[in-house]
């Protein structure tokens, strides 16, 4: 199980505990996920709450779905649990007389709409009932501590869970932070957000937890390296938009590190992880790095 980042390890060297379960609003066991992509439902139109419209199944992890608005396009795909109550069976919308309506953004004329839909829908492969899981009830209080950790998503690259703390607690509200993130991807939310899991939830559930964070403070070098070296050919562009390169200040070794690499564009379903690059200081260095340092 050495795929699973080690929270007992890591709660007793930060000191810290893990968030009961019983604080967060999602069941004890992970639900299971039955759809398959290709499945079509009904879901809020995430960026107008007032609109349903039918979304389709592109991708399932764990008990999330990411979803895609029909007629919408390909940049502002979302998640959800199965056990959402943002989602439902195609025709729940108007069994209560509602109408569905097209995404914000919708590709074509409005007049084009009632076409589409009937488009879309026609042979479609529908989620079926069974495969929507009730969602869990809403804990009575928010019970929740400073200083304890769970498993957040990540909101600005929401296809991520991450390791978390709790910081400051206020009536309903709850402050998360990211830990080794500096703040960076830090929000509020309510104790009763989907967003927020237990410590193990990641685990049980099939889903990937990114492990804290480590951002290094430039010219300090307290580099702590998970991967091993990386031997690259002499002049390799070690530069792209999802590294950060150090170089070091030593004159005699221009060794260059490379602090963060975000794999997960570049290799689906890999960690975040740090990378240690070092290159050859008798050649070129290539056109992304100052010879002279
Ligand atoms: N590669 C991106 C993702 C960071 C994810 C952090 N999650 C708390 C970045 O470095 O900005």
């Amino acid at each position: 199980t050495s795929q699973f980042f080690d929270w007992n390890a890591y709660l007793k060297e930060t000191s810290s505990e893990a968030a009961p379960a019983f604080c967060f609003k999602q069941y004890e066991e992970p639900p299971e996920n039955k759809f398959e992509p290709g499945m079509k439902l009904e879901t809020i139109d995430p960026r107008n709450s007032t609109s349903t419209c039918v979304a389709t199944v592109i991708h399932k992890v764990g008990p999330r779905l990411r979803l895609r608005l029909d007629g919408g396009d390909n940049k502002n795909d979302f998640w959800r649990l199965v056990d959402s109550s943002e989602i439902s069976v195609v025709g729940t919308v108007m069994e209560k007389g509602g109408l569905l309506q097209p995404p914000l953004g919708f590709r074509s004329n409005a007049s084009c709409w009632p076409q589409f839909l009937q488009k879309t829908l026609n042979n479609a492969r529908m989620a079926e009932p069974f495969l929507f899981v009730p969602e869990p009830p809403t804990p009575p209080e928010n019970f929740f501590k400073p200083g304890q950790k769970l498993e957040a998503i990540d909101r600005k690259n929401p296809h991520l869970i991450c390791a978390a703390t709790i910081g400051k607690v206020e009536d309903d509200d709850i402050f998360i932070s990211f830990d080794g993130w500096k703040g960076a991807f830090d929000y509020n939310c309510k104790y009763y957000s989907r967003d927020i899991f237990p410590v193990g939830w990641c685990q049980k559930s099939g889903h990937l937890l990114q492990p804290p964070g480590h951002k290094i403070a430039a010219g300090k070098n307290k580099t702590r390296i998970q991967g091993g070296p990386v031997m690259l050919p002499c002049g390799s562009p070690v530069h792209n938009s999802n590294m950060i390169v150090q170089t070091s200040s030593a004159p005699t070794s221009p060794q260059v590190t490379l602090i963060e690499a975000d794999t997960s564009t570049i290799i689906p379903k890999l960690e975040t992880r740090q990378v240690c690059v070092y290159v050859n200081s008798e050649c070129n260095c290539g056109p992304f790095l100052n010879p002279n340092k």
